[in-house]
C-alpha cells in the first residue's frame, strides 16, 4: 500500500514541522481547504443538536469559527451539487442538473458517459493564476472518462475515485469502481481497496486523511499556497469506518463513519496549527446534500428537524451543515444566518485568494467574505427558489425579501 502509516506520518510531521514554521511567513496567498462530506445531514453534528454529541472536533471547529445554519446545496444529489460548488454556477447552467431517474449528467456510474464540460471553469483552474497547487482527495463524480477527470480540470493531484463506492460488482461488463493516484489507476474498490459490506470495515477514510495531511505538509514545506478539496465519502451508503471506529458510536455504523470523519477533521486542523499556518488557511466544512433517508435507517444520517432528505428539494435534502474556520480572520464562536449556498464557495475562494472571477459567464455564487470576516454582517437581496426535478433556481438581484420555496 502506497499510503504511509499513521506512525510514519506523525514522525514525518514532527521532523518537518520544526523546519517549515519559520518559512511560512513568506506565503502571502491564503491556503484554502474545502471539506465536502457525502450525504451527511444538517442534524449529524453535535453543534447542530445531534443528541449523541459524537463530533467533538467539528463542534470545536464551530467554536473557533463561524456556524452557518442557513447553508444550502444547489441540488440534493452528489454530482450536480459538486459541479455547482466547483463552478459557482447553477446546475442548469453548468450542465449537471438532471436526476437519478433522468441521469444524463447528474449521476455518473459506469454506464454514464457524460461529464463536466470543458467550457466550465473550476476553482483550481482559477487558483492557478496565483500559483496555487490543488489536490482532490476522495470522490470526484463529475465524469469518469479520461477527458473529464480531475487532472484535466485544474487539479494537480488526485487520490480517490471517479464515482461512488457502490458494489461489489463481479461482472467484466460492470467492473468495480477504480481508485486513482493522479492518472495512475491503483486498483478497485472491494478488491485492492477493501470495503467489507458485511462488517462495514474499510480503511478508506484513513487513507484519505493521510493523503490530505501529506499534501498539506508538502506544500507548506515548499512554501506554495494550496487548495485541498477533501471529499471523503464514508457517510454515503454503503457507509464504512475503520476498525478503530467500528462499533463505537451510539448511532450504529453511520455514526461510526461520522466519528471517523470528525476525527479526521480534527487531525487536519491540528496539523495546520502545528505548522503555524492556521492564520493563513481558510477552511470550510459542509456536505453535498442532505442525509440519504432513501438508504435506510442503518445507512443514513439525520437532517435534524427538517423534512425528508437526499433526492428531494425539501429542507432535509437541501440544507447542509456548514462551518467556516480561519483563526485571526473569522471571529470564533459566531453564528451567521446569511442564506448561503455551495456555489458561494467558488466566489468566496477566489476572493480569499485575491483573484477576480471570470467575467465571460454568469456566476451564481456570492462572495461571502463580507459575512465571514465582519460578523454579524449579512448580504441582502437574495432569493432562493427550489423547483421540481431537483433544480435550484436563484435570483440574486431582486429587492424582495428572502423567500424559500419547495416542491
Ligand atoms: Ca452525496
Amino acid at each position: 500500500m502506497r499510503v504511509m502509516s499513521t506512525l510514519t506520518l506523525i514522525l514525518f510531521c514532527a521532523i518537518i514541522c520544526c523546519t517549515v514554521t519559520e518559512k511560512t511567513s513568506n506565503v502571502l496567498s491564503p491556503n484554502i481547504i474545502i471539506m465536502l462530506m457525502d450525504d451527511m445531514g444538517w442534524g449529524d453534528l453535535g453543534v447542530f443538536g445531534q443528541p449523541s454529541k459524537e463530533t467533538p472536533n467539528l463542534d470545536a471547529m464551530a467554536a473557533q469559527g463561524m456556524l452557518l445554519p442557513n447553508f444550502y446545496t444547489a441540488n440534493p444529489l452528489c454530482s450536480p451539487s459538486r459541479a455547482a460548488l466547483l463552478t459557482g454556477r447553477l446546475p442548469v447552467r453548468n450542465g449537471f442538473y438532471t436526476t437519478n431517474a433522468h441521469a444524463r449528467n447528474a449521476y455518473t456510474p459506469q454506464e454514464i458517459v457524460g461529464g463536466i464540460s470543458k467550457d466550465e471553469i473550476l476553482i483550481p483552474q482559477m487558483l492557478k493564476k496565483k500559483g496555487y497547487v490543488s489536490k482532490i482527495v476522495g470522490k470526484w463524480h463529475l465524469g469518469h472518462r479520461p477527458q473529464y477527470l480531475p487532472l484535466e480540470k485544474g487539479f494537480d493531484e488526485w487520490f480517490g475515485a471517479p464515482d461512488c463506492h457502490f458494489g461489489p460488482y463481479n461482472s467484466s461488463i460492470r467492473p468495480n469502481i477504480p481508485v486513482y493516484n493522479n492518472s495512475e489507476m491503483l486498483g478497485r474498490y472491494y478488491e485492492e481497496f477493501k470495503i467489507d459490506r458485511k462488517s462495514g470495515e474499510s480503511n478508506l477514510t484513513q487513507m484519505y486523511l493521510l493523503e490530505g495531511l501529506d499534501f498539506i505538509l508538502r506544500q507548506t514545506e515548499d512554501q506554495r499556497p494550496f487548495f485541498l478539496y477533501w471529499a471523503a465519502d464514508a457517510t454515503h451508503a454503503p457507509v464504512y469506518a475503520s476498525k478503530r471506529f467500528l462499533g463505537k458510536s451510539q448511532r450504529g455504523r453511520y455514526g461510526d463513519a461520522v466519528m471517523e470523519l470528525d476525527y479526521s477533521v480534527g487531525q487536519i486542523l491540528s496539523l495546520l496549527r502545528n505548522l503555524a499556518i492556521e492564520n493563513n488557511t481558510f477552511v470550510f466544512f459542509t456536505s453535498d446534500n442532505g442525509a440519504a433517508l432513501v438508504s435506510g435507517p442503518n445507512e443514513s444520517g439525520s437532517n435534524g428537524p427538517f423534512l425528508c432528505g437526499k433526492q428531494t428539494t425539501f429542507e432535509g435534502g437541501m440544507r447542509e451543515p456548514a462551518i467556516a474556520w480561519w483563526p485571526g480572520h473569522i471571529e470564533g464562536g459566531t453564528v451567521n444566518f446569511q442564506l448561503a449556498n455551495v456555489m458561494d464557495l467558488f466566489t468566496t475562494s477566489l476572493a480569499v485568494a485575491g483573484i477576480t472571477p471570470p467575467d465571460d459567464r454568469t456566476l451564481d455564487g456570492l462572495d461571502l467574505t463580507p459575512v465571514l470576516l465582519n460578523c454579524p454582517h449579512t448580504l441582502k437581496n437574495r432569493r432562493v427558489h427550489y423547483t421540481h426535478l431537483h433544480t435550484l433556481l436563484c435570483n440574486f438581484s431582486s429587492q424582495s425579501s428572502i423567500t424559500v420555496g419547495m416542491s
